[in-house]
């Protein structure tokens, strides 16, 4: 059973403290917290403190679901214009020849080998191949679409759509309207990393910037498109940065209501330019999924992306605030097999997961992109409540 802190326990624990006390009132309160509480936290807080806070956030929202959905992932290419120092999958253009670059007919190919499968969901998302442009795409989604109109298609982070429109000379709106005539429906969160310009600078110095991302995914939401957010983290960035990086997230929030779900990405340092950077503990994982939780006030969905953490972290953060493991996901994602997580070939299928979920007491729930329940799994595999 894995460790669920007691909210008491945690609390009799800090009562010497009337700084966590005070944060561990307004949590009880539904308050919200300063960005000087969460760093607070972040410098202060231990592990069965936060955790037991951020549990009791999460069950509150979810009671004991944690959330997944039938997904599959199309990797267009891995060649970049872009030469971000965390990254060990992209290969310049120069080098393709030891990349891939699917061709139109390839990504059908895999959209059709799902024909007559139960899955739900397709995420798009690669490199930004200077030969791919947003004709291309918006024919990729259409096509799609005509195929399989019953799913959903999540494509295209906030990097791939800024230089697609930059390249076809269109706004931001009018690209993004574009793409969304074409079928797209929601956008992965992927290319935030953080948003700190001074941390940009070093690990990804000639991509988008935060704000640019930011508008990208506030252009979406006013379109009526719903979008996730990363946050890229255990590298050079301090505390301070990712207080910066969630409260600039909690703000667009606030005013749109847009993001689905908040993804921290635990940094991999296999085969990249910084491999010299040691990755994070788990208990520094734990605690950072907590503070996200408490923080992260108008986030109803706190993600695990198992793929990259390994399947056992993702199962400890279902007591540190987490509510959704994000698909079942087959062996078609290299991004975090080629950055050294323990899932070389990520594949789970749904009874994987629910095993998973189940063996930790709490309950799994296949869910649609948008959250909406469409299966609760039992102990009993003959047993869905749907
Ligand atoms: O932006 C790249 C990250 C992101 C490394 O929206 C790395 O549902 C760790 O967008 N170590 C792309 N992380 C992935 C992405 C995503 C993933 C899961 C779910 C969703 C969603 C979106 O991958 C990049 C970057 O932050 N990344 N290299 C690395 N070495
Ligand atoms: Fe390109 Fe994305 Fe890798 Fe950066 S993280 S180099 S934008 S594939």
């Amino acid at each position: 059973m894995l460790p669920t802190y007691n909210l008491k326990d945690a609390l009799d624990r800090a009562s010497a403290n009337p700084k966590l006390q005070d944060i561990a009132n307004k949590v009880q309160r539904g308050e919200r917290l300063t960005n000087e509480d969460g760093l607070y936290l972040f410098e202060h807080g231990e592990i069965g403190f936060v955790g037991a806070l951020a549990n009791y956030v999460a069950n509150k929202l979810h009671g004991n679901k944690v959330y997944f959905n039938r997904n599959f992932h199309i990797e267009p290419t891995n060649v970049c214009i872009f030469t971000c120092n965390f990254c060990s999958y992209s290969r310049q253009y120069k080098h393709r020849d030891d990349g891939w670059e699917l061709g139109m007919e390839q990504m059908l190919d895999i959209v059709r080998k799902y024909d007559g499968q139960p899955v739900t969901e397709v995420h798009i998302v690669g490199g930004v191949h200077p030969k791919m442009n947003l004709e291309f795409f918006c024919e990729l989604v259409s096509k799609i679409r005509e195929h399989r109109p019953d799913l959903h298609i999540k494509g295209f982070t906030a990097v791939e759509l800024d230089y697609m429109f930059r390249k076809a000379k269109l706004t931001v709106e009018e690209g993004m309207q574009r793409l969304k005539d074409a079928g797209l429906q929601s956008l992965p969160g992927g290319g935030a990393e953080i948003f700190a310009p001074e941390v940009r600078e070093v690990i990804c110095a000639d991509k988008v910037d935060g704000d640019g991302w930011l508008y990208i995914h506030e252009t979406a939401h006013k379109l009526g498109m719903h979008t996730n957010a990363t946050m890229l983290y255990g590298h050079i960035e301090t505390y301070a940065h990712r207080i910066d990086h969630m409260s600039r997230l909690r703000e667009l929030q606030d005013r749109t209501g847009g993001f689905n779900c908040f993804i921290p990405l635990k940094f991999r340092n296999s085969g990249n330019n910084m491999s010299h950077i040691a990755e994070s503990s788990i208990i520094e994982d734990m605690r950072l999924y907590a503070i996200a939780r408490l923080f992260m006030d108008n986030f109803r969905n706190l993600k695990a992306y198992w793929p990259m953490l390994g399947r056992q972290s993702a199962q400890l953060t279902l007591s540190f605030g987490v509510n959704d493991l994000d698909g079942t996901i087959d062996d078609t994602t290299k991004i975090y097999s080629m950055a050294g997580s323990e899932e070389q070939s990520p594949s789970m299928s749904t009874e994987d997961i629910c095993d998973l979920v189940l063996a930790v007491g709490k309950i799994p729930v296949e869910r649609d992109t948008l959250y909406n329940e469409l299966k609760v799994y039992t102990n009993d595999p003959e047993d869905v409540i749907v």
